[in-house]
């Protein structure tokens, strides 16, 4: 007895557009598998709390200018930055949640139509981070996303930013495996169950899927 290795840990990914509901579907998806009895951990990016956390956040409030590439090589650093933290969770049985990862990353920079940052470009720098066992990925259109409030005072705040986000977030998650589509135009339940059935199905697969892979 005891020797019993740990049962490793899901990397669940919340994706999509401002508004559709990422944050308060990974706080419904944390309190329904804390319930179930697993560990889980609740993280975002951008972490605005390290040092690079802290330039990304004056950049975004718009009191700082910063060129594309910059940025863009910022956001991915926020992401190195605990990358080894969140394959020993995982490793020591803890489910992390992560509001925005590697997709929002490469199509955000992507969208400001920068001629040398493409996506393919801009997905470069994820390669080698933790892949996500399951990414959801909030779709909601604009006239929903509209009527839960207007745009924030933040960069890339604005239509037609959104738009393009749109667009891309559809061009990469064609090529993506693991990648789940889920209605985020439906009330906040329906969603939230619609969750809990991909994520408890990709729970299952767990042992299948075998030990945390990399993005490629
Ligand atoms: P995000 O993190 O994707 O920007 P939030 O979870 O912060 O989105 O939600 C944005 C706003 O929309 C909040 O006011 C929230 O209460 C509301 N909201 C979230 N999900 C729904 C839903 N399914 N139906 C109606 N309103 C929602
Ligand atoms: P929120 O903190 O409200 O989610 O907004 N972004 C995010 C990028 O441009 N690159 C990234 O790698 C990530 C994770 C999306 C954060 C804003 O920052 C954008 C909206
Ligand atoms: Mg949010």
């Amino acid at each position: 007895a005891g020797h019993e290795s740990t049962r490793r840990g899901a990397l669940i990914v919340v994706e999509g557009l401002d508004r559709a509901g990422k944050s308060s579907q990974c706080e419904k998806l944390r309190d329904y598998l804390s319930e179930q009895g697993h560990t889980v951990k609740y993280i975002r990016f951008p972490d605005r709390t390290t040092p690079i956390g802290k330039l990304i956040d004056s950049y975004l409030r718009g009191s700082t200018d910063q060129e594309d590439h910059s940025i863009h090589l910022l956001f991915s650093a926020n992401r190195w930055e605990v990358a080894k933290s969140i394959q020993e969770d995982i490793a020591n049985g803890s489910t992390i949640i992560v509001d925005r990862y590697s997709y929002s990353g490469a199509v955000y920079s992507a969208a400001k139509a920068n001629p040398t940052l493409s996506l393919e470009w801009a997905w470069q720098p994820e390669i080698g981070l933790p892949r996500p066992d399951i990414c959801l990925f909030l779709n909601i259109s604009a006239e929903e996303a509209a009527k839960r409030g207007g745009f924030g005072a933040e960069r890339y705040e604005n239509e037609a930013m959104q738009s393009r986000v749109r667009d891309l977030f559809r061009t990469l998650f064609e090529r993506q495996e693991d990648v789940s589509i889920i209605d985020a135009g439906k009330s906040l339940e329906d969603v939230s169950k619609e969750i809990q059935i991909v994520v408890s199905e990709c729970l299952g697969r767990l042992d299948a899927i075998g030990p945390l892979r990399t993005l490629g």
